[in-house]
């Protein structure tokens, strides 16, 4: 049976892990995967959440199967923090939350049910995009192609390329869209581009898919929501992904979301229904634990209030480290200028490393960044900058 199977080929990111996992120098540091570390290199157990998993250990919950569309008061709390507090679109029924297994599990459940209504549409992810968006769309049957969005020259978004080739589509494809914190460049687009494109969606009968893995990492919770929000009071039928892997630093608990803006609560109701289905026959129904306790932290004012301190550190942290990282390689005499790492946004930065310099870095150094030359920024820390900007500096 498995004598003609073919090994596959393994996931550059997670794969990169394990080369760095078998590393023994102890100065090695992994700036490839994207998580976020603390100041000591660890992944923090937020202080919002051990409180709320202390309550929910004391009350000795069952675990009863969940509704096929996950707990209704964290499918209302995703609502909130994607389209606000007060959005009439949610009042009026027009939004449909299911949740699902992280933001990988939303894309893959909104691809599948997209594969039923738009079986002969074309997918468009950004060049380059998280690696994943194309495998994903290609698993459920979909042909992906990319539309332009980075320009290496200017370390920017290359506007009239991307507005040409979102034409350029057949009508009604689906074009997935990183809401901020782009993976992997940390170039967004700036909102009076993000009017641009939404333009073009709509003149073109696309529909959009709005990826926000990132939300509180950029400029804030409320901020980094703007291209959802647009997107809101367009009147456009669309779809998001979210997640809480990053903000709620609960990336092994699977916590995440698939939302649909549809045109009327009618229509929710069978959207709803049809996602059920594709649930039900991929897992049943979600686990419990991460989104209980991510429920309990944002409908507790307490709580909530502690998270988004925490979230803010994060994100301070990260922007601290750009900072100095940049400043750091200019007193070290680095002969690039980088001042452009401390305009991107989120986790990452494209730092413009070759794959050759990206492999010196590896092999001379023990500082792992993947080979497009994407680092993440939210592994930086003040004790081991020094030697990765030595690292830089050396190579370049
Ligand atoms: N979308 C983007 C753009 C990402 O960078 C990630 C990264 O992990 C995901 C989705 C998936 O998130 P999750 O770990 O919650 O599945
Ligand atoms: O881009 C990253 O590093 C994160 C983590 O298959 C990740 O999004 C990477 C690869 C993957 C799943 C998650």
């Amino acid at each position: 049976l498995f004598s003609a199977v073919e090994m596959a080929p393994r996931d550059p990111i997670l794969g990169l892990n394990e080369a760095f996992n078998a590393d023994t120098r102890p100065n090695k540091v992994n700036l490839g995967v994207g998580v976020y570390y603390n100041e000591e290199g660890r992944i923090p157990l937020l202080r919002a959440v051990a409180a709320a998993e202390m309550a929910r250990l004391e009350l000795n919950a069952p675990r009863g199967y969940l509704p096929i569309e996950g707990i209704a008061s964290y499918d209302m709390a995703v609502q909130g923090l994607l389209f606000g507090a007060d959005s009439a679109l949610v009042a009026d029924g027009r939004v449909v939350t299911s949740q699902a297994l992280g933001g990988t599990g939303a894309l893959k459940i909104g691809a599948d049910f997209l594969k039923r209504i738009l079986p002969d549409a074309v997918v468009a992810i950004s060049n380059p995009s998280w690696e994943n968006h194309r495998a994903l769309f290609e698993s459920a049957g979909f042909p992906v192609q990319n539309y332009a969005y980075y320009d290496a020259a200017s370390h920017g978004i290359d506007r009239a390329g991307m507005l040409e080739d979102l034409k350029n589509l057949p009508p009604r494809s689906i074009v997935v869209l990183h809401a901020c914190c782009h993976n992997p460049t940390g170039v967004d687009l700036l909102p009076e581009d993000w009017k641009q494109v939404l333009d073009v969606l709509r003149a073109k009968d696309h529909v959009p898919f709005i990826d926000i893995a990132y939300q509180g990492f950029g400029d804030g919770i409320e901020e980094d929501a703007a291209a959802v929000r647009l997107f809101a009071e367009s009147g456009l039928t669309f779809f998001v992904s979210s997640s809480f892997s990053k903000s709620f630093s609960l990336y092994g608990e699977r916590v995440g979301a698939l939302s649909m803006v549809t045109q009327s609560r009618e229509e929710s109701a069978r959207v709803l229904s049809q996602i059920k289905r594709v649930i039900r026959t991929n897992y049943s129904n979600p686990p419990t634990h991460g989104a209980t306790v991510v429920s309990a932290v944002l409908n507790n004012a307490e709580l909530r209030a502690m998270w988004e301190a925490e979230l803010g550190e994060m994100r301070t942290r990260i922007q601290e480290m750009r900072l100095t990282m940049v400043r750091q390689l200019a007193e070290k005499g680095a002969r690039q200028d980088f001042s452009f790492v401390a305009k991107q946004r989120g986790m990452f930065s494209y730092s413009g490393l070759t794959a050759a310099q990206v492999e010196r870095l590896r092999v001379e150094f023990g500082v792992y960044a993947i080979g497009t030359g994407r680092i993440c920024a939210a592994a930086l820390n003040h004790n081991n900058l020094d030697h990765v900007t030595d690292a830089i500096v050396q190579v370049i």
